[in-house]
C-alpha cells in the first residue's frame, strides 16, 4: 500500500499546455459540440428554433418484424470480431474483440473474444457430464441439470488470453487497431456454482494440492491449477450476460478463475482431477511458459497483471475537427480493483487523472474517461492504470528491458511474447488521423 501512495501522483493533476481537461473545471460550463439545428450558421450556437426533419430518409411504412432473438442494427454490420482462420482450417481459431467500437464494461457475447484450439464442439448439455475424481473424499459425476440446482453467483469479470497483446512485441509500432492489438480480452457477467461449493460436496483429501481440469473438445485442453485458486474465487460457469455460454466460450460447462490467464479458464468442461503435483501439460510447460531475454522461462505465469488501453480515440479513428472529445479506455487487473488511471496527451511529459467509471469491480473491465481538448496540433495519448495492491503498468522501456522484444527468428520453443501490460501510445496527427506509436 506504501508503495501505492508513492504512486498515487499527487501534483500530477491537468498540467498546461497538454489539452487535458479537469473533469470538475467542465461543471457548469456547456460544452457546444452539437451543431446547431436549421439555423444555417454551422455554428455551436443554442439551437432554439431546432426542429426534427419533417420527412425522414428512411420509410415511414409499418416497420420490421420483430424476430424472436434479435440481433444488431444492419447499420452496425461492421461491429464485429476479426477471425484468424476464417477457412476453418484444423487448426486454432482467435476472434477478436472489436474494443474500438464498443463502450460500457460489458462486452456483448457475439462478441466476446475466442480462442479454441480443436474447433468448437457440438455438446448436448443433456449427454454432458462433469467429474471431479482423484484425492476427493467422494468422487461426484454432475449433470448440467444438477449443476444448476446449487446455489449460484453472478460475477462480472474478465477473461484475458495471455498471448493477448503480443502484436506489442513487435520492435517497430504495428499500425493496427486496438481489436487487432489487445481484442483477446473480453469483459462478461458469468453467473454459475463456485467451485468450492462443489468441492465441499467431494470432500478435500489433505494431500490434494493442485486440481488438473480438462475439457470436453478434440484437443483434451487440461491445465494444472492451485487449490488455494479453487476454493478462492474460481467458479463453474454456464451462463454469459445472462444467457447459456456460447457455444465458442465453453457451452455448456466452463471453468472460470477470475484474472488468472485465458487459457487456465478451460471450457466444454469434463473432468477436474485433484491431485499432488501439477501435470506440466502442453498448454503449461510449452505453449504459456514465457521464455526471457535471459533464456529462462517461467514455469507458471498464471497472473493477468495490471493493464490499461485507450479504445478513443484509437487507430482506425479519424478525428473531424479540433475541438472537445472525450478520452475513453479499459483498465483491468487480475490482482483486484482498479485503483487509479492517468492519462496523458503529450507522450507522458504530464499527466491527469481519468474518472473511473461506476461499478468499479475486482477483476472486471473498468472505463475510465477523461475530456480532452484537441488544439489540432500532433498530440500522443497514453494511459497508465495502478490497482489496489499497488502494482502499476510498467513504461515500455522498463518492460522491454525485462522481457524483450519479439526474437528475429522466432524460438522454436516457447514464446517471449506473451502477458504484454505495458502502456499503449496513440499518436494523434494534425490531420485527425490516430498512429500507433512507441515513446
Ligand atoms: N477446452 C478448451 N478450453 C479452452 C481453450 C480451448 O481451446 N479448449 N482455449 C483456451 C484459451 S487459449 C483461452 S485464451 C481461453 C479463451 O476463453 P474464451 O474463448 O471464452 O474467450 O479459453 C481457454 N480454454
Ligand atoms: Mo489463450
Amino acid at each position: 500500500m506504501t508503495k501505492n501512495r508513492d504512486m498515487r501522483g499527487e501534483g500530477l493533476e491537468p498540467a498546461a499546455g497538454n489539452g487535458l481537461i479537469n473533469r470538475r473545471a467542465l461543471l457548469g460550463r456547456g460544452m457546444m459540440i452539437a451543431g446547431a439545428v436549421g439555423t444555417g450558421l454551422g455554428g455551436a450556437s443554442a439551437s432554439a428554433g431546432a426542429e426534427p426533419l419533417t420527412e425522414e430518409p428512411w420509410s415511414l411504412e409499418f416497420g420490421d418484424r420483430t424476430p424472436p432473438y434479435q440481433v444488431p442494427s444492419k447499420f452496425e454490420a461492421k461491429v464485429i470480431r476479426t477471425l484468424s482462420n476464417p477457412k476453418h482450417e484444423l487448426r486454432n481459431s482467435h476472434s477478436r474483440t472489436p474494443h474500438h467500437l464498443l463502450e460500457g464494461i460489458t462486452t456483448p457475447n457475439g462478441l466476446h473474444f475466442t480462442i479454441n484450439h480443436g474447433g468448437i464442439p457440438a455438446i448436448d448439455p443433456d449427454k454432458h457430464k462433469l467429474v471431479i475424481h482423484g484425492l476427493v473424499k467422494r468422487p461426484l459425476e454432475f449433470s448440467v441439470e444438477t449443476l444448476s440446482r446449487y446455489p449460484m453467483i453472478s460475477r462480472t469479470t474478465f477473461v484475458e488470453c495471455g498471448g493477448n497483446s503480443a502484436p506489442m512485441f513487435s520492435p517497430e509500432p504495428l499500425q493496427e487497431t486496438v481489436q487487432a492489438l489487445h481484442g483477446l480480452a473480453s469483459c462478461a457477467e458469468w453467473t454459475g456454482v463456485k467451485l468450492s461449493t462443489l468441492l465441499e460436496e467431494t470432500g478435500i483429501d489433505p494431500r490434494a494440492k493442485w486440481l488438473i481440469a480438462e475439457g470436453a473438445d478434440s484437443p483434451r485442453l487440461s491445465r494444472s491449477v492451485p487449490m488455494k485458486k479453487a476454493l478462492d474465487d474460481a467458479m463453474i460457469a454456464l451462463y454469459q450476460n445472462g444467457e447459456r455460454l456460447m457455444p465458442g466460450n465453453g457451452y455448456p460447462v466452463r471453468l472460470l478463475l477470475p484474472g488468472y490467464e485465458g487459457n487456465m479458464n478451460v471450457k466444454f468442461l469434463r473432468r477436474l482431477k485433484l491431485v499432488e503435483q501439477p501435470a506440466f501439460s502442453m498448454y503449461e510447460s510449452r505453449t504459456y511458459a514465457p521464455i526471457l531475454p535471459n533464456g529462462k522461462a517461467y514455469r507458471f505465469y498464471f497472473l493477468q497483471e495490471v493493464k490499461s488501453f485507450i479504445t478513443f480515440p484509437s487507430h482506425g479513428h479519424v478525428l473531424k475537427e479540433p475541438g472537445l472529445y472525450e478520452i475513453s479506455g479499459i483498465a483491468y487487473s487480475g490482482t483486484g480493483r482498479i485503483e487509479k488511471v492517468m492519462v496523458s496527451a503529450d507522450s507522458g511529459q504530464s499527466w491527469a487523472q481519468a474518472a473511473l467509471q461506476e461499478p468499479v469491480l475486482s477483476k472486471a473491465f473498468t472505463r475510465f474517461r477523461l475530456p480532452w481538448r484537441w488544439n489540432g496540433g500532433p498530440a500522443t495519448l497514453q494511459s497508465r492504470a495502478w490497482d489496489e495492491s499497488g502494482e502499476v503498468q510498467p513504461t515500455r522501456g522498463e518492460f522491454i528491458v525485462a522481457r524483450g522484444e519479439l526474437a528475429k527468428p522466432p524460438p522454436v520453443l516457447g514464446f517471449n511474447n506473451q502477458h504484454y501490460n505495458s502502456i499503449t501510445s496513440w499518436g494523434v496527427g494534425s490531420n485527425g488521423e490516430v498512429k500507433h506509436v512507441y515513446v
